[in-house]
């Protein structure tokens, strides 16, 4: 039985994609800070394979400690899905918020790269691995108060290809998924917790659900081993670009 490794499952798109990947035969490795909610998408999932793994990405001897003291039988990754992180804040970068740049820059580049740094040993001595980074229509596309929000996902492209490039010899496959709209809990996290402002990102027109995201990952890690899907933009028919929306109001 393959394994596949889910950053941030506890919600949106990695809990779809634990989902679509359990459909298709792997067993999982799923993460995140919130236990019950991972405990619970565990009895979703029975009778599949299961291990769950509590840590905060954006802490990098944690992350080293989660993945050293899997069990054997989850040892062996085989792929690996970076997609925790988020937003913080929505502001004009002479009102942001440090802290809110720090929770972002250190989720969504550097935790993505101290999970990857965990993981990649195994991939590298195996010769063998698939990973999708989660990136973001925001990572090409930079929009008003978006800030450094678009900057850390212009990071996950730049990495996602610096990684495709270093891992070439080892036989890893890296690909990039970038969504546009998700509706998701990402807005209320980035509205911090203010739910009628989170609603109305999604209003007047038909957004993704985390399982069109999720489909695409499916496919992705269900193809042959000589093709890597290596980049994929996935947008709502009613989008058009980052903050183009189509309102049929
Ligand atoms: P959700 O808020 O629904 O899910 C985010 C997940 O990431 C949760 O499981 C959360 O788990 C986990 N997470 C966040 N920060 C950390 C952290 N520091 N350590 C560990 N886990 C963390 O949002 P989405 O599903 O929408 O977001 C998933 C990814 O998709 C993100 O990288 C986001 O930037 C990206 N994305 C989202 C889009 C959208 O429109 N929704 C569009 C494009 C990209 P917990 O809180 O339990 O730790
Ligand atoms: C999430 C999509 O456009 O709100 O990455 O940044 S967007």
């Amino acid at each position: 039985m393959k394994t596949a490794f889910i950053t941030g499952a506890s919600s949106g798109i990695g809990r779809a994609t634990a989902v679509a990947l359990a459909q298709v035969g792997f067993q999982l490795v799923v993460t995140g800070r919130r236990r019950e909610r991972l405990e619970e998408l565990a009895r979703q999932l029975a009778p599949t394979p299961v291990h769950l793994l509590l840590f905060d990405v954006r802490d990098r001897a944690a992350t080293d400690a989660a993945v050293a003291g899997l069990p054997s039988d989850f040892l062996q990754i085989d792929v690996l899905v970076n997609n925790a992180g988020g937003a913080h804040g929505l502001a004009p970068i002479q009102d942001g918020d440090p802290d809110d740049w720090d929770q972002m820059l250190d989720s969504n580049v550097k935790g993505l790269l101290n999970v990857s740094q965990a993981i990649l040993p195994g991939m590298v001595q195996r010769k063998q691995g698939h990973i999708i980074n989660i990136g973001s229509i925001a990572g090409s596309e930079t929009y008003a108060n978006g800030n450094v929000y678009c900057a850390s996902k212009a990071a996950v492209a730049a990495l996602s290809k610096g990684m495709r490039l270093d891992l070439l010899p080892h036989h890893i496959r890296v690909a990039e998924v970038n969504p546009g709209a998700v509706e998701t809990e990402f807005s209320t996290v980035r509205f911090k917790g203010d739910n009628d402002r989170a609603g109305s990102v999604y209003k007047g027109y038909k957004p993704l659900r985390a399982e069109d995201v999720a489909d695409v990952i499916q496919f992705m890690v269900t193809r042959p081993p000589h093709v890597n899907i290596a980049e994929v933009l996935l947008l709502p028919a009613a989008q058009a670009a980052a903050t183009t929306m189509r309102k049929d109001l």
